[in-house]
């Protein structure tokens, strides 16, 4: 428990810290709707542990692949047109807009038969602001 909260706030430290950045670049942004949406999406060996991402319509999301494991994975949408890699044990991040609703697929390119997950717009409340979590379960943070 002391370690997922002590990750937690990192991560969210981290979010923070993007859409610090994000804000002040980006006040002149996209026309309406959503704003700035941090996700993080962690993949271990081989699997991640967000199948399922909730987003704003129309927002732009800070993704931020965590990678666990020891072996080399992406974040790939073919559909988003994003992708962003990251070695074992490393963290990297991307920026992409979705569009106003819709569910798009993502899979790591390097296991897309067992690293699949879905992103999915405008539905449910995915109405974090501070944003260091997607589709969490509680963890009290
Ligand atoms: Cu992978």
């Amino acid at each position: 428990m002391k370690n997922r909260s002590r990750f937690l706030a990192v991560v969210g430290t981290i979010a923070l810290l993007f859409a610090a950045c994000g804000d002040e670049g980006g006040s002149g942004d996209a026309s309406g709707g959503g704003g700035k949406q941090s996700v993080t999406v962690t993949a271990a060996d081989f699997s991640f542990a967000e199948t399922e991402i909730q987003v704003d319509p129309g927002a732009t999301v800070e993704l931020t692949l965590d990678n666990t494991g020891d072996a080399e994975h992406s974040f790939t949408s073919d559909d988003l047109d994003v992708e962003v890699e990251a070695g074992g044990g490393e963290e990297a991040s991307t920026t992409f807009d979705v569009p106003d609703s819709g569910t798009f697929e993502f899979h790591c390119k390097y296991h897309p038969d067992g690293m699949t997950g879905q992103i999915v717009v405008g539905e449910g409340e995915a109405s974090d602001t501070g944003g260091s979590d997607t589709t969490d379960e509680d963890t009290g943070y």
